[in-house]
């Protein structure tokens, strides 16, 4: 607390950055409001880590979590970014308690400890990321984020130009197992799963075994069960219609700790994107034995 950053000026008593003080925080914050959406801001957390990391593109090595570019204009204000002030704004007393963090590791580092705090996998996770000064970086074009209404072509786009395979992509769409659509925010609106706040592979067993019809109303293209109560993106029912993606999406349904496992690994890669580790940085740290 309040020690330098760098071990090298930190004078005698050699500083280490304690991440686990970090992630005991913010599993303090996830449920400190019961009246935010379903009484966790876990689902909102991971979709900031996402964002912050589905800027990357390959072929130029630019974007990703690398930088904490979302700090800024444009990008704090694409549409594709809506609702994340409020993942920012939670963790900003994190990041005045731990001033020797940057925004862009604790960004991801959040996401990951949310995940795990809602009862999903270890998320493999290291540090390295740096916050760019808002003159040190070129900012990323808006539209490499997904849009929820469009098809399967448009998902490998989006996420082949960041490097991930159809095997990966089904993993990492399991995460709207989390979460819910706020009209407010992207025009579409609910949940996924009757159990939002939990990470689980519910998202795929609701994905097969519901009936989803279009809804019917003044609102963006969004599918709905019988009971009007959960929903799909056209993005999500795209996993289930096309012949590549749903041999993954069956597998996950029925077998969690395959959705866990790949999940884990994927989101991981997700985070790390771009992100310049230094020379000899070891993997991120694998699952602790359980
Ligand atoms: Zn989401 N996502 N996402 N996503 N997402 C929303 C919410 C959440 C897409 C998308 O358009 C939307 C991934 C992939 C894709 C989460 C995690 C991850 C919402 C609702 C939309 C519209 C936003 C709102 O109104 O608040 C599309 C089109 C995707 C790919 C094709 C991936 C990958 C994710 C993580 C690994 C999460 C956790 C939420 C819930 C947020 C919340 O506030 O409840």
């Amino acid at each position: 607390l309040g020690m330098p950053p760098n071990p090298s000026t930190g004078g005698k008593g050699e500083f280490k950055p304690d991440y686990d003080a970090v992630r005991k925080v913010v599993e303090e914050l996830l449920e400190s409001n019961e009246d935010y959406d379903d009484g966790s801001y876990g689902p909102v957390l991971v979709r900031l880590a996402w964002h912050t990391s589905g800027t990357y593109d390959k072929n130029t090595n630019t974007g990703g979590s690398n930088g904490a570019t979302m700090r800024f204009l444009p990008e704090s204000a694409w549409g594709a970014n809506a609702g994340l002030g409020d993942a920012r704004d939670l963790l900003e007393p994190v990041k005045q308690k731990f001033p020797w963090i940057s925004y862009s590791d604790l960004w991801t580092l959040a996401g990951a400890t949310a995940v795990e705090a809602m009862g999903g996998p270890h998320v493999p996770w290291r540090p390295g990321r740096s916050d760019y000064a808002l003159d040190q970086f070129v900012a990323n074009p808006d539209g490499r984020l997904p849009d929820g209404d469009k098809d399967a072509k448009h998902v490998r786009d989006i996420f082949y130009r960041m490097g991930f395979n159809d095997q990966e992509i089904v993993a990492l769409s399991g995460a709207h197992t989390l979460g819910r659509c706020h009209a407010d925010r992207s025009g579409f609106v609910g949940p996924w799963t009757n159990a939002p706040t939990t990470f689980s592979n519910l998202y795929f067993q609701e994905l097969t075994e519901n009936k989803w019809r279009k809804k019917k109303w003044n609102g963006p293209l969004q599918y709905e069960d019988k009971s009007g109560q959960l929903m799909m993106l056209n993005t999500d029912m795209a996993l289930l219609w096309d012949k590549k993606f749903k041999p993954y999406v069956m597998q996950y349904a029925k077998d969690e700790e395959a959705f866990f496992k790949d999940f884990a690994a994927a989101f991981s890669k997700l985070m790390e994107l771009g992100v310049p580790f230094p020379e000899g940085s070891v993997a991120a740290t694998p699952a602790p034995q359980k």
